[in-house]
């Protein structure tokens, strides 16, 4: 019986390799198909993320199918879709928000497809809908910012804040972790919070609003990534003050642009939140087509670096 069972199986051609998530035989030689839908190219930290991601794909020999919503969540959404179909073998995905991303992921699961988050954080019912998420812990991210403008300014300080990505986790946590820090300090005051959405030209244009309500009351800025900070930068010489001195700047991501503006003298500190999340990314995939178990949550780890290090740690720095 076992022979006729084991000869049938031959004939039909079927592989007795363990079919992988996605339907797809998942035999030793066949190519990994994997969709990355990435939120957009909002900052220089994005495209550090996306340009890290592609680059294991190809060092790993996977073949990528990306996706750029330009920041809208149902561009994702139907970019999930579009690789469900195609049948993918799994789904990296960057949610540019935390809600929505229930009916999506259900088909992924129905799908057998394994998903895996990086980057941002999302809130589901059932976390069996992803497999991992890789991400900084942004709640501390903010503490670590405020605790550092309470020593540059001696805990006194009124402050305005430049937000990320509405309903975005980094948003959400960062000024969570932010209000943490300053809490205990009863002269450290926000006095006008407002988005910037991440990027360099909205956080100069909020920051322009901020001086001309608040002018010289405004004694620092915390900006929820670099990108914003620079913005704030150029607004706040526009207006004639010294950016890092007249208004103290700190900010969150350690690009390139921020190690740049703190030799300059103009931003005071950065809390690193490192985009090269590629390696894990894959490592998580091909754990998980492996049918491994992961741990539902990844931190990856943070750095804070001031001005004081800036100049001598420049040209090391790889995004
Ligand atoms: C953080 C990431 C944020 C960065 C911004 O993981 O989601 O989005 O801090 C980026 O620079 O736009």
């Amino acid at each position: 019986m076992l022979v006729i069972l084991a000869a049938t199986v031959l004939i039909l051609g079927l592989s007795l390799a363990p079919w992988g998530p996605g339907g797809r035989a998942a035999a030793a030689d066949k190519k990994l198909v994997v969709g990355f839908s990435q939120v957009g190219a909002e900052s220089a930290w994005r495209t550090a993320e996306t340009k890290s991601v592609k680059a294991e794909a190809k060092k790993r020999g996977v073949e990528l199918k990306f996706s750029d919503a330009r920041n809208n969540q149902q561009n994702q959404i139907n970019a999930l879709r579009a690789f469900i179909t195609m049948g993918v073998d799994a789904i990296i995905l960057a949610p540019v928000v935390e809600t929505g991303w229930e009916p999506v992921l259900k088909e992924a699961k129905r799908a057998k497809i394994p998903v895996v988050l990086v980057d941002r954080g999302i809130k589901v019912s059932d976390d069996s809908l992803y497999v991992t998420l890789i991400a900084s812990d942004f709640v501390e991210e903010g503490r670590m910012a405020a605790k550092w403008m309470a020593k540059k300014t001696a805990a006194k300080a009124r402050i305005v804040e430049l937000q990320g990505t509405p309903g975005s986790a980094p948003a959400i946590d960062r000024k969570k972790g932010f209000g943490e820090g300053i809490a205990k300090h009863p002269d450290m005051k926000i006095i006008a919070s407002q988005s910037g959405d991440f990027r360099r030209a909205k956080g100069k244009e909020v920051m322009e609003a901020f001086l001309k309500a608040h002018g010289k009351n405004i004694d620092a800025v915390y900006a929820h990534n670099d990108d914003m900070a620079i913005g704030a930068i150029q607004a706040i010489e526009e207006a004639g003050l010294k950016a890092g001195a007249d208004i103290v700047v700190v900010s969150i991501d350690g690009v390139k642009g921020a190690f740049e503006a703190m030799v300059a003298g103009k931003l005071n500190f950065t809390v690193e939140c490192n985009p090269l999340l590629g390696p894990a990314a894959f490592d998580a995939v091909q754990g998980a087509l492996a049918g491994k178990t992961l741990p539902k949550k990844i931190v990856v780890e943070d750095q804070v670096f001031c001005q004081c290090v800036a100049k001598e740690l420049i040209d090391g720095r790889q995004y």
